[in-house]
């Protein structure tokens, strides 16, 4: 049957599964927004490219499924350039859709031309041009197939405006990928699992290393069978959080820069590191000539590239880490590792428990109070989407997250301004869940022109600026180590609730410990959106801290103990 590329783009999206897309106008893509009147898919209107791409790697997060983001050529691609970098860096699957300038004009600098698929080289999984509709429907097919399969990633596809508007036959079973040099499923060899599990049943002190990868390979079971079989304690990347629920008794917590004390110290004592879908990035390592060194390392990893990358490892199993774990898991034998979870214990001392809670009201209002209220209230059952900086590391210490896919945040890139509209991603991918935004002052100014697209679609979103006058994570380090000059940190921002008024989201500013739970209540019951102002302690400083380039085990501690300690429930 005759069609013209543009229909044929919405309808390979259409039997990709697709129900909504995320983007904004202009001429380049006009004949693919005029042929959406002929499709089903929900078109969400975003007030910046830079959100749409956020809003589908939100999308995708969320659900597991790919996110989709459209834009037209020039600026409307280049807005997308961060978003891209944000999903590539932390394994995200989005499809971004841009329109390119007619065949015959590309490279005569025509009107909005830009060569997105050259300044996205390095910043997607794969990319593509489309220069003619019979094209179309195999590339949108391959591109999703990439997105997904393997390590996920964003594809990229650049389609000019004659593809668009030229019409072909559309045969969606003769468009069937044919990639003959991708290989995304790779397992490894019986010697490697041999290997593997020698190091276990002789490893007296053994640490996992919880990853992203565990909660996009689906192997929740598969890891606590590995982790309460074994008797091994697991330490958390970021992105890992949630793979294995915080209450858990083996669960030691986050590891890493701002990651727990002994975390840090048991993955330094450890004799055996066992790394599942995490990679080791330098905010989890610390200085690497000094990581682990009495450790033999296990890697199990979907991506070739990430073996040895940045740690030697003896044994690596390369493949997808829920197939891996089926396979290892029932030759590990149980082994008595009480001696090390007890030295474990001991390594906690006073800092084990953060309670916050049991420390007087002293008239100021902490972040740490805020976010940890939250997670009191929502019983750690809402979906968490964070932006970046010091609210973004105590979200993880202080919001206890028991299900994947619970926290969204962008921990390789650390893009400000992605929690907004990532959040819009993730309420569109989760209708019933409860999405909670935690954003600093300084993140949220990046993309709160979102405000709007939230009240167009009428999501309910609960928005928590932790807003402390500063660019939070910047004015620590310069407290640290720029004695104190305060260069360009300190931040002015408009009446937040006065500026959600505006746009008729309701909203409130708190500014005592006391208000806290009322308002969160208030806010969890009511049908809209609610945007919540609070006005924390200027400069407090997130603890501990492992100064860039230090041993992980040379902690930067907060002077007085007594206000790092805390039981929770
Ligand atoms: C201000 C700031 C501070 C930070 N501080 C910390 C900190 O203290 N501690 C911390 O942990 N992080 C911190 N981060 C985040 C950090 O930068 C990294 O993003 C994070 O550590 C990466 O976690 P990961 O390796 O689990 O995830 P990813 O980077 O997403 O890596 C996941 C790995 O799993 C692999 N994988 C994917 N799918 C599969 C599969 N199916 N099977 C097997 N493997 C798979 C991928 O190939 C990849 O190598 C911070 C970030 C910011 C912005
Ligand atoms: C787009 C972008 N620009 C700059 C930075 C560097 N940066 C990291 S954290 C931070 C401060 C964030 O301030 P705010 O949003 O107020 O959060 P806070 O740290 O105060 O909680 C900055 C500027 C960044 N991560 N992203
Ligand atoms: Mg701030």
């Amino acid at each position: 049957m005759k069609k013209i590329g543009a229909e044929i783009l919405w309808e390979c999206l259409e039997r990709e599964g697709v129900k909504t897309v995320f983007g904004y106008p202009g001429g380049a893509i006009l004949p693919a927004y005029d042929a959406l009147k002929h499709s089903k898919i929900h078109h969400i209107l975003v007030r910046h490219e830079q959100g749409a791409t956020h809003m589908a790697d939100g999308f995708a997060r969320a659900s597991g499924q790919v996110g989709v983001a459209v834009a037209t050529s020039g600026p409307g691609a280049t807005n997308m350039v961060t978003g891209i970098a944000t999903a590539m860096m932390d394994s995200s699957p989005i499809v971004c859709i841009t329109g390119q300038v007619g065949s015959k004009l590309i490279g005569s600098d025509a009107f909005q031309e830009t060569d997105i698929t050259g300044i996205t080289l390095p910043i997607t999984k794969h990319n593509y041009l489309v220069t003619r509709a019979d094209e179309l429907a195999r590339t949108i097919r391959e591109a999703f197939y990439v997105a997904r399969s393997g390590r996920p990633g964003p594809v990229l596809i650049d389609i000019t405006k004659d593809a668009q508007q030229s019409s072909c036959d559309f045969n969606w079973e003769a468009a069937k990928p044919q990639l003959p040099g991708y290989r995304p499923d790779l397992s490894p060899e019986a010697a490697e699992y041999k290997k593997a599990l020698d190091l276990i049943q002789n490893a007296k002190r053994p640490v996992i290393l919880l990853g992203q990868g565990a909660i996009l390979s689906g192997a929740q079971r598969e890891v606590r069978d590995l982790v309460e079989r074994g008797g091994i304690p697991v330490a958390m990347t970021l992105l890992g959080l949630g793979a294995l629920p915080a209450s858990h008794p083996m669960n030691l917590g986050m590891m890493g820069m701002h990651g727990e004390a002994w975390v840090n110290h048991t993955i330094q004592e450890a004799d055996l590191l066992i790394a599942l879908g995490m990679r080791f990035d330098d905010r989890v390592t610390g200085n690497l000539k000094t990581y682990a060194t009495n450790a033999k390392k296990i890697h199990v990893e979907i991506d070739p590239a990430e073996i040895n990358k940045n740690v030697k490892v003896d044994v690596a199993l390369v493949g997808d880490l829920r197939e891996v774990l089926q396979k290892l898991v029932p030759r590990v034998e149980s082994i008595d590792r009480s001696e090390w979870l007890d030295s474990i214990d001991k390594l906690k001392g006073d800092s084990a428990v953060r309670d916050i809670q049991n420390l007087p009201d002293n008239g100021h209002l902490y972040a740490a109070h805020v976010i940890n209220d939250i997670w009191r209230q929502t019983k750690g059952n809402a979906l968490v989407v964070t932006d970046v900086g010091q609210h973004q590391m105590w979200e993880a210490q202080y919001y206890k997250h028991d299900q994947p896919r619970s926290l969204i945040t962008s921990g390789g890139l650390g893009t400000m301004g992605f929690a907004l509209p990532a959040a819009i991603g993730a309420k569109v991918a989760r209708p019933d869940a409860e999405v909670w935004v935690i954003v600093g002052d300084g993140g949220f100014q990046m993309t709160m022109p979102e405000l709007a697209t939230i009240v167009q679609e009428n999501l309910k979103i609960n928005i928590a600026i932790i807003n402390n006058g500063y660019l939070g994570m910047v004015r620590q380090w310069q407290e640290f180590f720029y004695e104190r000059n305060y260069a360009a940190t300190p931040l002015l921002s408009p009446d937040f609730a006065k500026l959600a008024g505006a746009y008729g989201i309701r909203a409130e500013t708190v500014t005592q410990r006391s208000q806290v739970v009322p308002v969160v209540e208030s806010t969890r019951k009511h049908n809209g959106p609610v945007l919540l102002d609070f006005r924390v302690e200027q400069e407090d400083t997130v603890y501990p801290m492992v100064a860039a380039g230090s041993a992980l085990n040379d902690m930067i501690r907060r002077p007085n103990p007594l206000e790092e300690t805390a039981a929770d429930e």
